[in-house]
């Protein structure tokens, strides 16, 4: 069954704990706050939103392929940490004809190295990163520019 237009906004480990969780690095917005932002932006495209979290990576690799079953317009995928991990979600991302935005509130290339490398990068269509919780709405806007 194909939706239509619909979006699927995935966040991996951590991101849950946004608001209280290093502030300084990822701001005070609440991932509920984000998921609100974005469902007011979705509208102004007539996207319909699936926002979900999980800490589990086998969750994202299987919200991928949901995605991909369902006829996804595309997904905005703020992996966490599984991003500079994760050869299973670069596999998924592959293995589905869905364009996948990475997307991240830091910009992980100016910190740590361990975070420079992105296997989700490496397979994801575009990146939006650096802007705080906006940049899943700059992330939103390049999802309505596939669409158009
Ligand atoms: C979120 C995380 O949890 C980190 O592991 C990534 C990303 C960066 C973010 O900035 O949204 O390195």
């Amino acid at each position: 069954m194909r939706m239509p237009r619909t979006i699927f906004i995935l966040n991996g480990p951590n991101l849950n704990l946004l608001g209280t969780r290093e502030p300084e690095i990822y701001g005070t917005a609440t991932l509920a706050d984000i998921e609100r932002d974005c469902r007011t932006e979705a509208d102004v495209y007539g996207f319909d939103i699936v926002f979900r979290q999980s800490n589990h990576e086998g969750d994202l690799v299987d919200w991928l392929h949901e995605a991909h079953r369902e006829g996804a317009t595309a997904v905005l995928l703020n992996a966490g940490a599984y991003t500079h991990t994760s050869i299973a979600l670069h596999d998924a991302i592959k293995s589905i004809s869905v364009p996948v935005i990475e997307v991240h509130l830091s910009d992980p290339e100016t910190r740590e190295p361990f975070r420079h490398l992105s296997y989700v990068g490496i397979a994801a269509a575009d990146c939006v990163k650096g802007l705080g919780a906006r940049s899943y709405i700059v992330a939103l806007q390049k999802a309505a520019e596939i669409a158009a």
